[in-house]
C-alpha cells in the first residue's frame, strides 16, 4: 500500500514538475477592440478611464505599441491567429469564404504536445474547431444578449449578456473542468465590442452626460487621397444606421432607461448637417466604450480567478483584438483600411517573472505572430512555413539583431460590405506605401504613400510629390521584397461580380 502510495506521489509530482516548468496561456481576444479605447495606449479617450483591467496588465506587464494586422478583418484575422499565416497561405482571405479546418493550427501542435487547449466565444470560422479539448463558440457575429453557443453536439441558447456568459464558461473550465497536471492554453473570444454596439443593462448609463473628445480628422474631406478613401461606405455621416446602430427609431421608442432618453431627445432637438454628425459619434462613442466595459471587467474576473486559484505566477495572458477600429477618425467607424486606426490593434501580455511590469515595446510585430508565440511558450516545434516570428524574445527584453524592419498587408473583400477597395502595402515604423488595385480603381491601379512620422494621423497622401521619387522606388523595393518572402501569389485571387 506504501509502495503504491509512494508511486501514486511521485507521479503527481512528475506532473506537477512539468506543468510548472511551462506556462500557462491566456490569450483574451475581443472583437474590434481599437487601442484609442484603451487607457493604457494613451490618446483623447484616456481621461475617461475606459480600461482599468486592461490597464493593469499593461502595468504588470508589456505594452506592444507597434502591433499590426495583415488583413484587417474578423474572420482573416482569426485564422491567421491559428495558423500563423497571412490570408494567401490560410486561404481565409474575407468574411465570406470557408476556413480550412483541417490545415495546420497551433492549437493542434499545443495538444500533441501535453497541452489542454480551450477556445470558447467568437471564432467567426464556419464547421467544426479541431485541435481544442473543448470549445464552444458563438455561430457566426453571434448575439450580445441571450446568445446560442456551438459545440460539437450541436447548438444551446443561454440567458444573460454574451461577454459575461464566454468569461462563466472560461472560468467554469479553468476551476471545474481542466485536468490539472497539465498546462493549458485557454483561448476567451469576446463578441463585444463588434457593430451594432449593445451594452449589458448595467452599463447602459454609463458616459450619459459626458462628452466624448472629438478626433481632428472627424470632418475629413479626402483630398489629398485616392478613390478608396473618396468611395468607401463607412462614414459615421452616411453609412451609420439611425435605428440599427443609434437605436433611435420605432423599435426603441418605446424602450425605457438610455434608448428613451436618446429617442426623446432625439424628437425635440432633430439635429441636422455638421450636428447631425457630431451626434451619432457621440451616441455610437458611448455604446462602444459601454461595451467594452463588460469586456474589460471580464479581464478583470480572469485575472482575480487565476490570482485565486494560485495560477498567476506561471500564467501568461495577453490581449488583443481582431484589428483596431475608427472611433470617428476620416469620419469613420469599421476597419479594413491599412491606415493605422485599422491595422493597428492593442496587444499586451503579462508574464510574471518573464516580463518586465511596465515595459514597452514599439518593434514591428504582426499577428502572423501569435501562433510561434504561443508554440515557443509552450515549448513545442514551430513548423517553417509559419509566417511569423516567436514574440518571447521580445517579452524578455533581448530583441533579436535581425528583428523585421517592415510589415506586410493585403485587405481582399472587395466588392462587399463598405466598399473598401483591395489594397496591399509595405510600413517601416515611418513610410506608408498603399497600393489600390482592381475593381472599380481607375486603371486598375492608385497609389498613396504617408511620412507617419510628419503626419501621423494620415492626411496627407505625399505619393504625387516628385521629391519622393528615390522613396517610392526604395518603398516599392521592400514591398516586392516582402511579397517574395511571403510567397505572394502574382495573381490575386479573382473578385466577385
Ligand atoms: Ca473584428
Amino acid at each position: 500500500m506504501k509502495r503504491i502510495l509512494f508511486t501514486f506521489v511521485l507521479i503527481g509530482l512528475s506532473a506537477w514538475v512539468q506543468a510548472a516548468a511551462r506556462p500557462n496561456i491566456v490569450w483574451i481576444f475581443s472583437d474590434d477592440h481599437s487601442y484609442q479605447t484603451i487607457g493604457a495606449y494613451g490618446g483623447r479617450l484616456q481621461k475617461l478611464n475606459p480600461s482599468p483591467n486592461i490597464d493593469r496588465l499593461a502595468r504588470e506587464g508589456m505594452r506592444f505599441d507597434r502591433a499590426y494586422v495583415g488583413n484587417s478583418i474578423c474572420a482573416p484575422s482569426r485564422a491567421t491567429l491559428l495558423t500563423g499565416k497571412h490570408s494567401h497561405m490560410n486561404g481565409k482571405y474575407d468574411n465570406r469564404g470557408p476556413f480550412n479546418h483541417d490545415q495546420q493550427q497551433f492549437q493542434k501542435i499545443l495538444q500533441k504536445n501535453g497541452y489542454q487547449t480551450v477556445m470558447v466565444g467568437k471564432i467567426h470560422l464556419s464547421g467544426q474547431m479541431q485541435g481544442f479539448d473543448y470549445w464552444e463558440v458563438l455561430p457566426g457575429q453571434g448575439a450580445y444578449y441571450n446568445p446560442s453557443f456551438v459545440t460539437e453536439e450541436g447548438k444551446t441558447k443561454y440567458e444573460g449578456y454574451t461577454t459575461d456568459i464566454i468569461t462563466d464558461k472560461a472560468l467554469d473550465w479553468l476551476e471545474n473542468k481542466r485536468d490539472k497536471t497539465k498546462p493549458f492554453m485557454l483561448m476567451i473570444h469576446h463578441k463585444a465590442p463588434h457593430r451594432n454596439w449593445q451594452p449589458a443593462k448595467r452599463h447602459m448609463e454609463k458616459y450619459a452626460d459626458i462628452e466624448i473628445p472629438e478626433p481632428e480628422t472627424l470632418f475629413d474631406d479626402y483630398a489629398t487621397r485616392t478613390t478608396a478613401a473618396n468611395k468607401q461606405d463607412m462614414t459615421i455621416d452616411k453609412t451609420m444606421r439611425m435605428e440599427g446602430d443609434l437605436k433611435v427609431g420605432k423599435k426603441f421608442a418605446k424602450a425605457d432607461g438610455q434608448y428613451a432618453a436618446r429617442n426623446e431627445w432625439f424628437e425635440a432637438h432633430t439635429p441636422e448637417g455638421k450636428e447631425l454628425v457630431k451626434w451619432k459619434y457621440q451616441t455610437y462613442m458611448k455604446d462602444f466604450l459601454r461595451c467594452t466595459w463588460a469586456v474589460d471587467e471580464n479581464v478583470g474576473r480572469v485575472l482575480q480567478a487565476l490570482k485565486e486559484q494560485g495560477l498567476e505566477r506561471n500564467t501568461i495572458v495577453m490581449y488583443s483584438s481582431d484589428q483596431g477600429f475608427y472611433m470617428g477618425e476620416h469620419g469613420w467607424f469599421d476597419k479594413r483600411f491599412m491606415y493605422e486606426e485599422s491595422f493597428r490593434t492593442p496587444l499586451i501580455a503579462r508574464w510574471p517573472g518573464k516580463i518586465k511590469p511596465g515595459s514597452v515595446n514599439t518593434d514591428l510585430v504582426q499577428n502572423i505572430d501569435f501562433a510561434e508565440t504561443f508554440l515557443e511558450l509552450a515549448g513545442a516545434p514551430i513548423p517553417s512555413d509559419m509566417q511569423g516570428k516567436s514574440l518571447v524574445p521580445l517579452m524578455e527584453g533581448k530583441i533579436p539583431k535581425d528583428w523585421r524592419e517592415s510589415l506586410y498587408y493585403h485587405y481582399y473583400e472587395y466588392p462587399g460590405a463598405h466598399k473598401v477597395r483591395r489594397h496591399e502595402g509595405v510600413f517601416d515604423s515611418r513610410y506608408k506605401l498603399i497600393r489600390f488595385y482592381g475593381k472599380d480603381v481607375p486603371n486598375g491601379e492608385e497609389w498613396e504613400l504617408y511620412d507617419l512620422e510628419k503626419d501621423p494621423s494620415e492626411m496627407n497622401n505625399i505619393h504625387g510629390n516628385p521629391e519622393n521619387a528615390a522613396l517610392i522606388k526604395k518603398m516599392e523595393q521592400e514591398l516586392a521584397l516582402l511579397k517574395k518572402q511571403y510567397e505572394v501569389p502574382d495573381k490575386p485571387p479573382s473578385q466577385r461580380k
